[in-house]
């Protein structure tokens, strides 16, 4: 009887799938935030592309007051504002597909930015 070519293919096979595991899961940590920097007066990158329920992280890199709000979402989605604030950092996990469009509300002019979450 061919036990031990069964036990080996079997040993392989798990060894796989952890690998496999392993693989997925640091993939989706390395996915999982985004990092915006606020800056004077600009939201860095203006543009984002994420996967459905990536964080988002603004940081505040400049020197002036500044908040993140959004200002068009897709529907069932809600808004979000973060507080007027100098320094620090605000995150938004998105879990609904669609266009984000957000800028900073004392700064609405010339700060905005578009979130795509696929
Ligand atoms: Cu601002």
């Amino acid at each position: 009887m061919p036990v031990r070519p069964l036990i080996a293919s079997a040993t392989a096979l798990t060894v796989t799938v952890g690998v496999v595991a392993a693989f997925a899961v640091s993939g989706s940590q390395a996915a999982t935030t985004k990092i915006v920097k606020v800056d004077d007066f600009e939201f860095s990158p203006s543009s984002v592309t994420v996967r459905r329920n990536t964080t988002v992280k603004w940081v505040w890199v400049g020197r002036a007051e500044h908040d993140v709000e959004s200002i068009r979402k897709p529907r069932g989605a809600r808004n979000f504002a973060s507080d007027v604030m100098s320094k620090g950092s605000y995150s938004r996990k998105f879990t609904k597909a669609g266009t984000y469009r957000i800028d900073c509300s004392i700064h609405a002019s010339v700060m905005k930015m578009t979130v795509r979450v696929k």
